[in-house]
């Protein structure tokens, strides 16, 4: 399943394979014949399934991007959470396409100068489109690596201009139980909101998602806009954004609401801090056997360590 780009937001139709485009896919192939010559095939024909939609203008993978093997297209867009549309890993991939998305708006509000309802085309700027490949660790004990399609954050929070008093951003999720089948059972206390301190909220890292692997976002992945904060568990990464919120107090995210003795505020990832059920020592990459060991704000340190001098991680989890 996957959507055609069709708007300028979620990139150009063109005749001429754009160049970036063009070398992607040209890594693709030489990625999956190395692997025909070692692992017997199966990899190449997840990266076959890639659909052909594309984005006009992609910058390439910047100094923040891994280089480990990118988990299939085939996994990333089957294995998903989005309890919108149930708990099961393949409910997403399931019913996400009921999910209306265009037209699309944000609303901003709250702490700052412009707010309003921004049409999801002007919202998005596809000149600011970058590939940025990123892990993402699920609190569950699963993680991917997986080329986004995106801009930073921050670019997007400058234009609206937030107020001294904006120390928090809040993201709500669309709510459209009619058409997001999980809505109408008491899993979460819907809509889904999830929140960041503003200083994580315009950290470079942290990316407005709009595709994967050079395609708009697949619906299960959170289409037509989503959250992508690397350091953090997955459940901080908001899909289906409808709403930012500027806020001078903390927000009450939707798990800390439903168990906030399981997920905190900060849900950096963090293998000395276990979930009161498990470990987060370990995780297994989708598509791997075995396990690796999980690493301290998963992997991203270098870059986020700062933000959290002098704070206690064991409290703020
Ligand atoms: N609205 C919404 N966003 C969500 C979720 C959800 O259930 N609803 N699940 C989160 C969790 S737990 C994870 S691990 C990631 C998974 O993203 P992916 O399916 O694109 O890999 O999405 C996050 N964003
Ligand atoms: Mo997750």
């Amino acid at each position: 399943m996957f959507i055609r780009p069709q708007r300028p937001w979620q990139g150009r139709e063109q005749d001429v394979t754009p160049e970036p485009v063009y070398r992607q896919r040209r890594r693709f192939m030489r990625d999956a014949a190395g692997v025909l010559l070692t692992a017997g095939g199966l990899p190449a024909l997840a990266e076959a399934a890639i659909p052909e939609g594309r984005f006009g203008e992609i910058r390439e993978p910047g100094r923040f991007s891994t280089d480990e093997e990118r988990t299939p297209y085939g996994d990333v867009t089957t294995y998903n959470n989005f309890f919108e549309f149930g708990t099961g890993k393949s409910d997403p991939s399931d019913y996400a396409h009921q999910m209306p998305i265009d037209p699309w708006s944000v609303r901003v509000s709250g702490e700052a100068e412009r707010t309003g309802d921004i049409p999801l085309e002007e919202f998005v700027r596809p000149h600011d489109f970058e590939e940025r490949i990123y892990r993402l660790r699920c609190v569950e004990g699963w993680s991917m690596v997986i080329p986004w399609v995106g801009f930073p954050l921050r670019d997007v929070i400058q234009r609206f201009r937030p107020t001294s008093r904006a120390k928090y951003v809040q993201f709500t999720t669309l709510h459209d139980p009619e058409n997001m089948r999980g809505q109408r059972r008491d899993i979460l206390d819907w809509p889904y909101v999830e929140g960041l301190r503003m200083d994580e909220a315009t950290h470079p890292l942290t990316l407005l998602a709009v595709g994967l692997y050079g395609e708009a976002l697949p619906k299960q992945n959170g289409a037509p806009i989503r959250l992508v904060v690397p350091w953090k568990y997955g459940f901080k990464s908001i899909k289906s954004i409808v709403e930012m919120r500027f806020t001078e107090e903390q927000p009450t995210s939707t798990w800390m609401r439903s168990a906030p003795e399981e997920y905190g505020f900060y849900a950096n990832v963090n293998p000395e801090v276990p979930h009161p059920r498990w470990s987060q020592r370990r995780e297994r990459r989708i598509g791997e056997f075995g396990k690796r060991p999980t690493e301290k704000f998963n992997g991203y340190g270098e870059w986020v360590a700062d933000l959290y001098r002098g704070m206690d991680l064991e409290k703020h989890f």
